[in-house]
């Protein structure tokens, strides 16, 4: 396939409620929307960095120039024959996985379309419909906590996941598995803590949670395997794994008994398939991680969590949890067992809505041949 037009939008949407993690605040949502045209068709991706070097070192503006300068000079030469291709012409260059990942990602839309089959599909899922839970950020005390984990399980989350940071931890898990005994229910401390300081991680080892997300550094393999073999709680890695390599090294070691598979986290969706490949020939289980997308990066987050290691709840929620418009249609919603469907038209499976589009863009760049 030739590729012959790139188009980049750095695009800010209004989340419904602010979102705090361990590493900040966020009121909107930045990214970029990536078009690719080829043969007559149009493919989309979504790079999910953000506005700040919170939870990646990547932003919206180093994206930007890493796929302007680089990535999408790359691409526009001769012909791509398959996806794997994006590798070999990518590969000179070093880091920035959520601009690669942005850019493969439409790749992979317009070969699922050329093939006339769902995204899903050509990543070999065949899950109808994937397991989700909810990501709840810090809230202002405990009281406010239980309250807005109450809403989401009365809208249909069977799976609960809360922030942590030091300080606030023991007590918010307590009050939440105190007002909800039998929620299945998890924690994110986005690498808030150091090994010297894990008591308080250690004290939420009895409270029945289905894991403890990325507790220590991103680069600190050895450490989580250090704080793993003190717990009985599995540890689930999300910053640490950044590619299929990290993740049998992790394994190797026993740093984490469960991984967060975010393809953007890893450099796109050939990444994330070969990290699930390993998790499932290991018996580790999977679940599908998430970076607040727009309906184009939860089409492809669905698509990839219907392959059968996905077994744990994604961070995939439906799309009033996240926007009041959206960019693309249909919204997702959740069904009443607390899974959302697969996308099963061709490519992503959804409609970008140009006005929409327009309405949110803050920069706009084209790319031709
Ligand atoms: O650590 O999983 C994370 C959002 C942005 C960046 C990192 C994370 C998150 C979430 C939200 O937890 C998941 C979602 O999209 O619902
Ligand atoms: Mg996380």
């Amino acid at each position: 396939m030739k590729i012959d037009f790139i188009e980049l939008r750095h695009i800010r949407m209004r989340l419904v409620a602010p979102f705090e993690t361990s590493f900040g605040v966020e009121h909107d949502r930045d990214c970029i929307i990536l078009t690719l045209r080829g043969e007559g068709l149009t493919g989309w991706g979504e790079c999910a960095a953000g506005m700040s070097p919170g939870y990646s070192y990547e932003t919206t503006a180093t994206a930007w120039h890493v796929l302007t300068d680089f990535f999408v000079p790359a691409i526009l030469e001769g012909e791509i024959t398959e996806i794997e291709d994006l590798r070999d012409r990518l590969g000179k260059f070093k880091g920035h996985p959520l601009a690669r990942a942005g850019l493969e990602m439409a790749l992979w839309d317009l070969f699922a379309q050329t093939a006339e089959i769902p995204l899903a599909t050509l990543l070999g899922g065949d899950q109808k419909a994937v397991p989700v839970g909810v990501s709840v950020g810090i809230q202002k005390d405990a009281e406010v906590l239980i309250d807005v984990v109450g809403r989401f399980i009365d809208e249909g989350y069977d799976r609960v996941k809360i922030k942590i940071k030091p300080g606030r931890d023991v007590g918010e898990v307590q009050a939440v598995r105190g007002a909800y005994p039998d929620l299945k229910l998890q924690v994110d401390a986005n690498s808030a803590y150091m090994f010297e300081d894990t008591a308080s991680i250690e004290a939420l080892d009895d409270f029945d949670l289905l894991l403890i997300e990325q507790p220590l550094g991103e680069d600190d393999l050895f450490d989580h395997s250090r704080l793993q073999a003190r717990l009985k709680t599995a540890i689930c890695l999300d910053e640490s794994i950044l590619s299929v390599r990290h993740a049998r090294q992790a394994l190797e070691i026993n740093a984490c008994r469960v991984i967060n598979i975010k393809p953007g986290r890893v450099g796109g969706l050939s990444e994330a398939k070969a990290i699930h490949d390993l998790c499932l020939d290991s018996n580790i289980p999977v679940w599908c991680g998430g970076m607040l997308e727009t309906g184009i990066g939860r089409a492809s987050n669905l698509a990839i969590a219907s392959l059968p290691g996905f077994t744990l709840p994604g961070d995939i929620s439906a799309t009033d949890r996240y926007y009041k418009e959206d960019i693309a249609a249909p919204s997702f919603v959740l069904n009443p067992d607390s899974t959302i469907d697969v996308p099963t038209k061709p490519g992503l499976g959804v409609e970008v809505l140009s006005d929409r589009l327009d309405q949110v863009t803050l920069r706009r760049e084209v790319f031709k041949v």
